[in-house]
């Protein structure tokens, strides 16, 4: 029998698939205070004072704007969390998910 039938392969091919990554997407709204929503991509984001105006301004302009992308679980728990502190403060501030293409 031919070698290439009876020995086993040694080298194996490290298959380490990499997560699908998901957007984490700041809404505009026509309520909720700038500076307020600065704070909240600072505190829930950890980006500095200057990308926090960046990404506010950006959604305020446009509509939306992509803060950051992390694991399907890591985006949606941010969202969720930083839609919370808008809402205990009685704002409509939205922060939704969606998967990178
Ligand atoms: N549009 C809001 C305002 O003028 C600010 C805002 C920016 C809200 C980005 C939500 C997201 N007060």
């Amino acid at each position: 029998m031919p070698d290439s039938l009876t020995i086993p392969r040694t080298k194996v091919r490290p298959k380490t698939e990499r997560p699908k990554l998901h957007k984490v997407i700041l809404l505009n709204d026509d309520y909720t205070p700038r500076e307020f929503v600065v704070s909240v991509l600072k505190a829930e984001f950890h980006v500095g004072e200057d990308l926090a105006q960046k990404i506010m301004i950006t959604a305020h302009r446009r509509g939306v704007c992509v803060v950051a992308v992390f694991t399907k679980d890591v985006a949606e728990t941010k969202a969720t969390r930083a839609t919370e502190a808008g809402k205990a403060k009685g704002y409509p501030l939205q922060f939704t998910t969606e998967p990178e293409e």
